[in-house]
Protein backbone atom coordinates (compact mmCIF):
# COMPACT_ATOMS: atom_id res chain seq x y z
CA UNK A 1 0.00 0.00 0.00
CA UNK A 2 0.70 4.02 -0.37
CA UNK A 3 2.35 3.66 3.54
CA UNK A 4 5.01 1.36 2.81
CA UNK A 5 8.16 3.74 2.47
CA UNK A 6 6.77 5.01 6.10
CA UNK A 7 6.66 1.82 7.70
CA UNK A 8 9.88 0.90 9.93
CA UNK A 9 11.35 -2.16 10.88
CA UNK A 10 11.27 -4.33 14.10
CA UNK A 11 14.03 -4.11 16.78
CA UNK A 12 14.27 -7.81 18.13
CA UNK A 13 17.16 -8.94 20.26
CA UNK A 14 17.42 -12.46 21.56
CA UNK A 15 19.23 -12.90 25.28
CA UNK A 16 19.82 -15.79 26.96
CA UNK A 17 23.01 -17.93 28.67
CA UNK A 18 25.33 -19.37 26.42
CA UNK A 19 24.05 -22.34 24.64
CA UNK A 20 20.51 -21.43 25.13
CA UNK A 21 19.72 -22.11 21.41
CA UNK A 22 19.58 -17.67 20.53
CA UNK A 23 21.79 -18.78 17.24
CA UNK A 24 19.60 -20.88 16.12
CA UNK A 25 16.68 -19.41 16.43
CA UNK A 26 17.91 -15.94 14.95
CA UNK A 27 18.81 -18.42 11.95
CA UNK A 28 15.31 -19.77 11.91
CA UNK A 29 13.47 -16.25 12.42
CA UNK A 30 15.51 -14.91 9.36
CA UNK A 31 14.32 -17.47 6.91
CA UNK A 32 10.93 -17.11 7.93
CA UNK A 33 10.49 -13.32 7.85
CA UNK A 34 12.10 -13.47 4.16
CA UNK A 35 10.10 -16.86 3.43
CA UNK A 36 6.75 -14.07 4.34
CA UNK A 37 8.55 -11.10 2.38
CA UNK A 38 9.52 -8.72 4.63
CA UNK A 39 12.92 -7.02 4.49
CA UNK A 40 14.68 -8.31 7.60
CA UNK A 41 18.37 -8.89 8.56
CA UNK A 42 20.24 -11.09 11.28
CA UNK A 43 23.13 -9.76 13.26
CA UNK A 44 25.13 -10.46 16.45
CA UNK A 45 26.92 -8.66 19.00
CA UNK A 46 29.77 -8.33 19.43
CA UNK A 47 29.79 -8.16 15.83
CA UNK A 48 33.67 -9.45 15.42
CA UNK A 49 34.66 -7.96 12.38
CA UNK A 50 35.09 -4.18 12.93
CA UNK A 51 38.60 -2.94 14.89
CA UNK A 52 36.87 -2.92 18.29
CA UNK A 53 35.43 -5.93 17.75
CA UNK A 54 38.44 -7.62 16.77
CA UNK A 55 39.61 -6.26 20.09
CA UNK A 56 36.82 -8.42 22.12
CA UNK A 57 37.26 -10.90 20.29
CA UNK A 58 41.05 -11.53 21.29
CA UNK A 59 40.04 -11.21 24.89
CA UNK A 60 37.27 -13.81 24.95
CA UNK A 61 40.52 -15.81 23.36
CA UNK A 62 42.21 -15.39 25.88
CA UNK A 63 44.55 -13.84 23.96
CA UNK A 64 44.89 -10.80 25.24
CA UNK A 65 43.90 -9.47 29.19
CA UNK A 66 41.59 -6.22 29.67
CA UNK A 67 40.22 -4.60 33.18
CA UNK A 68 37.00 -5.58 33.52
CA UNK A 69 35.18 -2.43 33.01
CA UNK A 70 38.20 -1.64 29.66
CA UNK A 71 36.49 -4.84 28.30
CA UNK A 72 32.94 -4.08 29.44
CA UNK A 73 33.43 -0.15 27.33
CA UNK A 74 34.53 -2.17 24.22
CA UNK A 75 31.54 -4.34 24.16
CA UNK A 76 29.55 -1.07 24.46
CA UNK A 77 31.12 1.23 21.91
CA UNK A 78 30.93 -2.10 19.36
CA UNK A 79 27.27 -1.63 19.78
CA UNK A 80 27.59 2.56 19.80
CA UNK A 81 29.79 2.59 15.99
CA UNK A 82 26.86 0.54 14.81
CA UNK A 83 23.88 2.81 15.95
CA UNK A 84 23.83 4.93 12.78
CA UNK A 85 23.49 2.22 10.97
CA UNK A 86 20.88 0.73 12.69
CA UNK A 87 18.97 3.66 13.03
CA UNK A 88 18.87 4.06 9.10
CA UNK A 89 17.86 0.08 8.41
CA UNK A 90 15.18 0.49 11.16
CA UNK A 91 13.86 3.64 9.56
CA UNK A 92 14.06 2.26 5.88
CA UNK A 93 11.85 -0.82 6.82
CA UNK A 94 14.26 -3.64 7.71
CA UNK A 95 13.54 -5.84 10.73
CA UNK A 96 17.08 -6.43 12.43
CA UNK A 97 16.62 -9.54 14.51
CA UNK A 98 20.15 -9.24 16.70
CA UNK A 99 21.96 -12.37 19.03
CA UNK A 100 22.74 -10.89 21.98
CA UNK A 101 22.89 -6.97 22.86
CA UNK A 102 23.36 -4.73 25.93
CA UNK A 103 21.46 -7.08 28.24
CA UNK A 104 24.23 -9.51 27.59
CA UNK A 105 26.87 -6.23 28.50
CA UNK A 106 24.74 -5.36 31.50
CA UNK A 107 24.61 -8.84 32.84
CA UNK A 108 28.13 -10.57 31.75
CA UNK A 109 29.57 -7.47 33.27
CA UNK A 110 27.70 -7.52 36.69
CA UNK A 111 28.29 -11.09 37.51
CA UNK A 112 31.91 -10.07 37.54
CA UNK A 113 31.12 -7.80 40.12
CA UNK A 114 30.90 -4.43 38.89
CA UNK A 115 28.09 -2.07 39.63
CA UNK A 116 24.53 -2.45 37.66
CA UNK A 117 24.12 1.13 37.27
CA UNK A 118 28.24 1.42 36.21
CA UNK A 119 27.29 -1.04 33.77
CA UNK A 120 23.96 0.76 32.42
CA UNK A 121 25.17 4.18 32.28
CA UNK A 122 27.21 4.15 28.42
CA UNK A 123 24.08 2.28 26.85
CA UNK A 124 21.97 5.21 27.40
CA UNK A 125 20.85 6.20 24.20
CA UNK A 126 21.03 2.78 22.06
CA UNK A 127 17.94 2.17 20.60
CA UNK A 128 15.89 0.13 22.65
CA UNK A 129 14.75 -2.95 21.31
CA UNK A 130 11.02 -3.30 20.31
CA UNK A 131 11.01 -7.31 21.80
CA UNK A 132 13.00 -8.71 23.61
CA UNK A 133 12.89 -12.73 23.69
CA UNK A 134 14.87 -13.91 26.69
CA UNK A 135 15.69 -17.81 26.12
CA UNK A 136 15.36 -19.27 29.66
CA UNK A 137 17.54 -22.19 30.33
CA UNK A 138 18.83 -23.52 33.89
CA UNK A 139 22.55 -23.20 33.78
CA UNK A 140 23.08 -26.96 34.03
CA UNK A 141 21.28 -27.25 31.31
CA UNK A 142 22.64 -25.09 29.52
CA UNK A 143 26.26 -26.49 30.31
CA UNK A 144 24.51 -29.79 29.72
CA UNK A 145 23.83 -29.19 26.01
CA UNK A 146 26.90 -30.40 24.25
CA UNK A 147 29.33 -28.61 26.39
CA UNK A 148 30.87 -24.88 26.57
CA UNK A 149 33.63 -24.08 24.53
CA UNK A 150 37.13 -22.58 25.45
CA UNK A 151 36.34 -18.79 25.52
CA UNK A 152 36.41 -16.76 28.55
CA UNK A 153 32.60 -16.99 30.72
CA UNK A 154 31.62 -20.59 29.49
CA UNK A 155 32.15 -21.83 32.97
CA UNK A 156 29.03 -23.45 35.38
CA UNK A 157 29.50 -21.43 38.19
CA UNK A 158 29.81 -18.25 35.76
CA UNK A 159 26.74 -18.94 34.01
CA UNK A 160 24.61 -19.05 37.27
CA UNK A 161 25.84 -15.69 38.34
CA UNK A 162 25.04 -14.31 35.56
CA UNK A 163 21.65 -15.75 35.20
CA UNK A 164 20.90 -14.22 38.27
CA UNK A 165 22.00 -10.81 36.61
CA UNK A 166 19.80 -11.17 33.79
CA UNK A 167 16.55 -11.15 36.08
CA UNK A 168 17.41 -7.81 37.05
CA UNK A 169 17.00 -6.20 33.64
CA UNK A 170 13.87 -7.47 32.97
CA UNK A 171 11.64 -5.07 31.60
CA UNK A 172 8.06 -5.32 29.36
CA UNK A 173 9.41 -5.38 26.29
CA UNK A 174 10.71 -9.01 27.52
CA UNK A 175 9.41 -12.01 26.90
CA UNK A 176 10.71 -15.09 28.51
CA UNK A 177 10.46 -18.51 26.48
CA UNK A 178 11.36 -22.00 27.92
CA UNK A 179 14.03 -22.76 26.03
CA UNK A 180 14.07 -26.30 27.03
CA UNK A 181 11.09 -27.20 25.01
CA UNK A 182 11.48 -28.81 21.89
CA UNK A 183 13.47 -26.53 19.50
CA UNK A 184 9.92 -26.51 17.26
CA UNK A 185 7.80 -25.77 20.29
CA UNK A 186 10.30 -22.33 20.86
CA UNK A 187 10.18 -21.59 17.29
CA UNK A 188 6.19 -21.38 17.29
CA UNK A 189 6.52 -19.17 20.39
CA UNK A 190 9.31 -17.11 19.54
CA UNK A 191 7.60 -16.63 15.55
CA UNK A 192 4.18 -15.78 17.65
CA UNK A 193 5.50 -12.59 19.52
CA UNK A 194 7.74 -11.49 16.78
CA UNK A 195 4.82 -11.47 13.97
CA UNK A 196 2.61 -9.33 16.64
CA UNK A 197 5.89 -6.83 17.30
CA UNK A 198 6.57 -6.87 13.32
CA UNK A 199 2.65 -5.44 12.97
CA UNK A 200 3.06 -2.97 15.79
CA UNK A 201 5.98 -1.46 14.15
CA UNK A 202 4.59 -0.83 10.52
CA UNK A 203 1.21 0.44 12.60
CA UNK A 204 3.33 3.40 14.07
CA UNK A 205 5.17 1.96 17.52
CA UNK A 206 7.78 4.71 17.92
CA UNK A 207 11.27 3.57 17.97
CA UNK A 208 12.93 4.65 21.58
CA UNK A 209 16.00 4.69 23.67
CA UNK A 210 17.95 2.41 26.26
CA UNK A 211 17.10 3.29 29.46
CA UNK A 212 15.98 6.88 30.03
N1 LIG B 1 29.25 -10.66 25.95
C1 LIG B 1 28.53 -10.31 24.86
C2 LIG B 1 29.58 -9.73 26.93
O1 LIG B 1 30.23 -10.05 27.90
N2 LIG B 1 29.15 -8.44 26.77
C3 LIG B 1 28.44 -8.03 25.69
O2 LIG B 1 28.08 -6.85 25.58
C4 LIG B 1 28.10 -9.01 24.69
C5 LIG B 1 27.31 -8.59 23.49
O3 LIG B 1 30.56 -12.29 24.91
N3 LIG B 1 29.89 -15.24 26.35
C6 LIG B 1 29.75 -12.03 26.05
C7 LIG B 1 28.73 -13.11 26.04
C8 LIG B 1 29.39 -14.30 25.36
C9 LIG B 1 30.55 -13.67 24.61
O4 LIG B 1 29.24 -13.88 22.62
C10 LIG B 1 30.52 -13.86 23.11
P1 LIG B 1 28.82 -14.96 21.49
O5 LIG B 1 27.32 -14.77 21.37
O6 LIG B 1 29.23 -16.31 22.02
O7 LIG B 1 29.56 -14.55 20.23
Amino acid sequence: DGQIDNQRGALVVLEGLDRSGKTSQCNGLLSFLEGLGFSVESWRFPDRKTGVGEMISSYLANKSQLDDRAIHLLFSANRWEKRSLMESKLKSGTTLIVDRYSYSGVAFSSAKGLDIDWCKAPEIGLLAPDLVLYLDIPPEKAADRGGYGVEKYEQLEFQQKVSQHYQILRDDTWQIIDACLPMEDVEKQVRELVLDCVTACRNGKPLSQLWL
